[in-house]
């Protein structure tokens, strides 16, 4: 561009670029319902410093609830702020994008979306930034049709949504430590099950919600088989531990499908009850038959959970404990994360775990196990995890506070809020990791505030570090906002 002015000797000229970009992807969105014409007068006519008052009330607005107060730790403070800074900047906010698992910040894994999202950004957004969860949810359901075509690509029934993706197709190329991963879709589910609950916005599931959680609950049913002296068995499946492929019977995929089969089959009564001309249009629109929902019922009843008697353990899957634990003494320091220097064949031969898995599966499906066991299960699991995946810390750490070693989830916690600020796994030049981010946000309100909200039903069991004194959070709840406040003698 070429600009010719009208200038004065000794007094400044400003010149104001705006700019805005546009892709084709964008077409279908709603906010380029503003033709980019009209859009570009209405730039121009905010100027920078009207843009800039609009970009500060928003972020106001978002800190109102999103700051987190720790009295007693600035550089915790600092970090928490930087995390929940950059998961509000990536997160898509059309319905058709989504939250790269590095953020906008590098090119590792391609700007490719994982379960991070549902399990550990999706509870942030749910409590603090609803209407952001349910654009990250109508992601999943705009490429519905993806997964319903990936599952019958593989012979199977419903939907499988992809291990990773950017546009709904699974772009994963290794299959073991990918599309294996089947839990995705009970974590989507899951996913969807919290914000419904924490917002108490049943719109999403008449907007195609519903047919997601019936959908999937179809795959379910399809993928597993009914086993004499077993119950119902999911065979060949890859848990969150990517250090474990292939394997039958993962206790937290099974936990987690059989919650997906169960919620289907309630949905599908309330729309029944509640819009019969909603149920009546789904029943014909996925052909779905009557037994359908008698059978998830059946099967979730049946679903084969593996627990080992001698040990008073859960196995992570039906094979764990025939394997040799790795020998982690005589493993070298240089040579983690594991997964840089042996082969995925060696790793798969030990019990190994790149990132908690059982111990997901006490925080995440909680209310199926003792406190006892949770503490046995953390004890025997937390030994064996080398924390090679960022998603790993802020897990433990929000596990061992419950199991009662707030020391331990506190040093777990700090692993996790300053992942990125300090570089913590040497890698942050392929960009920051959200899942950590939300985790360390998770960490503290499911952690050590002890939030538990299956259902919706909120209980607090809190745990304060010593090295703090109080801790202070908002959270959005069915329209309104919890203040909690935690210091040594209160709640
Ligand atoms: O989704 C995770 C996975 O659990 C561990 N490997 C990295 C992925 C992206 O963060």
């Amino acid at each position: 561009h070429r600009y010719t002015i009208q200038a004065r000797r000794g007094l400044p000229f400003t010149l104001e670029k705006i700019i805005s970009y546009h892709s084709s992807h964008d077409a279908r969105t709603s906010a380029l319902n503003v033709p980019p014409r009209q859009l570009r007068k209405k730039l121009y006519a905010l100027g920078f410093e009207g843009l800039a008052a609009e970009q500060a009330e928003y972020l106001q607005d978002f800190w109102r609830i999103a700051d987190v107060k720790i009295e007693g730790d600035a550089s915790l403070q600092q970090s928490l702020r930087f995390n929940m800074f950059h998961l509000l900047q990536a997160a898509g906010k059309d319905g058709y994008t989504n939250l790269g698992a590095k953020g906008l910040t590098g090119e590792g894994y391609e700007g490719h979306y994982f379960w991070d999202t549902e399990i550990y950004a999706l509870p942030f957004f749910s409590y603090i930034q609803p209407e952001i969860a349910r654009s990250l949810l109508s992601f999943r359901i705009h490429t519905l049709d993806q997964a319903r075509e990936r599952a019958s690509e593989l012979r199977h029934k419903g939907a499988l949504f992809p291990w990773r993706t950017i546009n709904g197709h699974e772009a994963s190329a290794y299959f073991p430590a990918g599309t294996a991963q089947y839990h995705i879709n009970a974590d989507i589910v899951y996913a969807l099950r919290k914000y419904v609950d924490v917002s108490g916005d049943t719109s999403i599931l008449l907007e195609g919600g519903l047919e997601l959680v019936l959908e999937t609950a179809r795959f379910w049913y399809d993928l597993g088989d009914f086993l004499p002296q077993k119950g119902f068995c999911i065979n060949m499946v890859t848990g969150p531990n990517e250090y474990t492929a292939l394997v039958n019977n993962n206790v937290y995929t099974n936990m987690m499908a059989r919650e997906n089969l169960l919620y289907a089959a309630e949905l599908l009564l309330w729309v029944q009850q509640e819009h019969p001309r909603h149920y009546r249009r789904i029943v014909q629109a996925i052909h779905l038959h009557q037994k359908e929902a008698g059978n998830w019922r059946y099967a979730a009843a049946e679903m084969y959970i593996p627990y080992d008697e001698e040990k008073e353990l859960f196995p992570q899957d039906d094979s764990f404990f025939s394997k040799a634990v790795w020998d982690f003494k005589r493993t070298p320091h240089s040579n983690y994360p594991l997964l840089l220097y042996y082969h995925p064949l060696t790793i798969y031969r030990y019990q190994i775990l790149k990132q908690p898995d059982l111990v997901l599966a006490l925080f995440l499906q909680g209310k199926h196990f003792t406190q006892d066991q949770k503490r046995r299960n953390y004890d025997y699991y937390d030994r064996i995890t080398t924390g090679d995946s960022s998603l790993s810390a802020c897990v433990q750490s929000i596990v061992a506070a419950e199991v009662g070693y707030t020391e331990k989830a506190y040093s777990y916690f700090m692993k996790t809020v300053r992942m990125d600020l300090d570089d913590v796994n040497g890698n942050v030049k392929d960009g920051v990791h959200t899942a950590a981010m939300a985790g360390s946000w998770m960490s503290i309100v499911y952690g050590f505030l002890g939030l538990r909200d299956a259902g919706g039903k909120l209980c607090f069991s809190p745990h304060l570090p010593a090295a703090w004194k109080s801790i202070g959070v908002s959270l959005r709840y069915r329209g309104g906002v919890l203040a909690v406040r935690l210091q040594r003698e209160s709640i």
